[in-house]
């Protein structure tokens, strides 16, 4: 299995691990968006050097709880970012639901598109289509904001797996070739725990279709509930996750602590195989 992704083919015959760079502005210090974008680009060659095999950057306009941010900050934030990072060989991915930084952030060379919105947003389809970059489709119930208030499904595997298999069948209307398409069911956006654990046990469902499955479950706040620990006190508990994801398939997983995903994958890949 592979991504095609611009001019790179990102193989996937074993899982990866893809490295988060968060763009946002330090608030312990005023050096200025020159100085946020160098911090950026330090953290991004560090999680290469870790061996995350893409890094993906955020801008942070569509997480959930976060400030909306303007399309020309979020341009600022995220190009000098994907231009810093190019050089490292990493696939770069942005993590953003803007035609506007989709377009731009190709142009500077970036290599993946990864929308929270499932590319639902007006001119989003036909800009990641134009943009000739893998896409990564993911499953939101609700909006960032109001989310995580209600969350209700039926059966959870079904709803999302339907969904995701919709906006893939957008994406190839719009244009975008079938080998530059990944799904993702969105851990936490716009689920209870139990919907967490439902996706996860049900994960063998998505990944048994034709397209690469991504998971984004480090530090999320399904391990808050589960441990009573805050964010940075998660790792533990995201590398479980991450384990169980594999075993079920997935061959994507984005995480925010790369060297000790990368151990953990490559330890179960390796038993795997027979040692
Ligand atoms: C606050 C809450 C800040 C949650 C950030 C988050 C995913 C993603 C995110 C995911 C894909 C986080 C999330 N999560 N993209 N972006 N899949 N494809 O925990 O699960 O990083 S933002």
């Amino acid at each position: 299995m592979f991504l095609q992704c611009r001019d790179k083919r990102l193989d996937l015959s074993a899982p990866v691990v893809m490295g988060i760079v968060n763009v946002t502005p330090d608030s312990f210090s005023d050096g200025g968006r020159f100085f946020d974008a160098q911090r950026a680009i330090e953290h991004g060659r560090q999680l290469v050097a870790e061996g995350a095999a893409l890094l993906d950057i955020g801008g942070e306009s569509t997480r959930p709880g976060a400030e909306p941010v303007s399309v020309e900050e979020e341009l600022r934030r995220v190009v000098p970012v994907v231009e810093g990072l190019r050089s490292t060989g990493a696939i770069i991915s942005v993590d953003t639901s803007k035609p506007e930084v989709m377009r731009a952030a190709a142009a500077a060379g970036a290599h993946l598109i990864n929308d929270v919105y499932g590319l639902r947003l007006p001119g989003a389809l036909e800009a990641a289509a134009e943009s000739g970059c893998a896409v990564c489709v993911m499953h939101m119930q609700g909006e960032p904001r109001t989310m995580q208030l209600n969350p209700q499904y039926g059966d959870v595997v079904t709803e999302v797996k339907a969904f995701l298999l919709e906006r893939v069948q957008s994406c190839r209307a719009a244009g975008i070739p079938a080998e530059r398409i990944a799904i993702d069911p969105g851990f936490g956006f716009g689920k209870t725990l139990e919907h967490n654990a439902a996706l996860l046990r049900g994960l063998d469902v998505l990944t048994a279709e034709k397209w690469p499955v991504l998971v984004g479950l480090s530090r999320k706040s399904m391990l808050g509930k589960i441990l009573g620990r805050p964010a940075g006190e998660r790792l533990y508990g995201s590398l479980a996750l991450a384990v169980l994801a594999v075993l079920k398939g997935a061959r994507i997983v984005r995480a925010h602590d790369v060297a000790p995903t990368v151990d953990a994958l490559k330890t179960v890949v390796a038993m795997q195989n027979g040692g």
